[in-house]
């Protein structure tokens, strides 16, 4: 009797542990990443990579402490005539000082991936491929290619409106400097699928702030980028979006905004010209739409492109 009662409790377990799997939505190739979304950049995946190892180690510790504990509660538990309470044991040396030293380490190996992680990360290559100088102003945001040239003089720049979201249209597989800069208060740029967000300062070398920083997009795709600090009312209308297409598109795109097009129309330029090219060349955002004041409008669906697939 009691054996049966004992596999039905066993069966029920391995049935919940079954529809954990299955219902969670996860397919096998996610499971390294423990539900960190796909990384659109090279760095990004470098931390990725961090938590992984992370996790795994913090699975196995896990399993030990678990192991330790059931083995306890089934060899120590209260049987009958047994006294209440285990012997009672006053000191182990040897054992204490495993348990001070062992979670030391831990800190210690944490600690040295944590920093060199993060170093790789912050990694500045001294030649990059595409500079951007990215200016936050409230409410949106001034993108702005470094040796560009328009006719009517300056620099290439996508300055996003309550109208439209401004698109950061970037090459695929090149190196990528941020330069960012604000025009009133402090800002925030965030791209989520970056697994990176910088504060955006002012007067960058007044407020002694790291204003630079770099991103290899290893994807094409579209991506949704925010402003992740509180700067006032419009606040939540200063969507972006960054964009990762292959350099032909690129090329093609930039010189036709050096032709003066706009970048809805250099977008729709080069759709026309490169059939192949689908929602990468949408003349508008694909991952995110326009903050409108009208409260009873309802929000517009919105078709993501290929928003950083994998299968390429
Ligand atoms: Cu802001």
């Amino acid at each position: 009797m009691a054996r049966s009662r004992a596999a039905r409790r066993l069966l029920l377990a391995g049935l919940l542990v079954v529809a954990a799997v299955v219902t969670s939505g996860c397919s096998l190739a996610d499971l390294p990443r423990y539900g960190w979304p796909l990384s659109a950049s090279v760095q990004g995946e470098k931390l990725q990579h961090l938590w992984s190892g992370m996790f795994t180690a913090a699975l196995v510790v896990g399993v030990i402490v678990w192991g330790l504990m059931f083995w306890c509660f089934i060899v120590y538990r209260k049987r009958k005539n047994s006294p209440l309470y285990p012997k009672q044991t006053r000191e182990n040396l040897p054992v204490e000082m495993v348990y001070t030293a062992v979670p030391f380490l831990m800190v210690a190996v944490i600690f040295y991936f944590g920093v060199t992680v993060q170093n790789e990360a912050l990694k500045m290559n001294p030649n990059p491929d595409v500079t951007v100088d990215v200016t936050a102003f409230k409410w949106g945001w001034d993108f702005g290619y470094e040796g560009t040239t328009v006719p009517s003089g300056g620099e290439v720049h996508t300055i996003g409106t309550s109208d439209e979201v401004p698109v950061l249209v970037l090459p695929n597989n090149k190196t990528i400097e941020y330069v960012l800069s604000s025009k009133d208060v402090v800002h925030s740029f965030w791209v989520p699928a970056f697994d990176f967000k910088r504060d955006v300062f002012p007067d960058p070398a007044k407020n002694n702030t790291d204003n630079r920083f770099q991103t290899t997009l290893q994807h094409e795709g579209a991506w949704v980028g925010h402003c992740a600090e509180l700067c006032g009312t419009y606040h939540s209308a200063m969507n972006f979006e960054v964009r990762s297409v292959p350099d032909d598109i690129y090329a093609a795109y930039i010189s036709a905004r050096e032709e003066g097009l706009d970048a809805a129309a250099a977008l729709k330029k080069v759709g026309d010209s490169h059939p192949n090219c689908g929602a990468l060349c949408s003349p508008t955002a694909t991952t995110t739409y326009p903050l409108t004041t009208n409260r009873q409008s309802k929000a517009p669906t919105i078709v993501p492109a290929n928003v950083g697939s994998n299968d390429n």
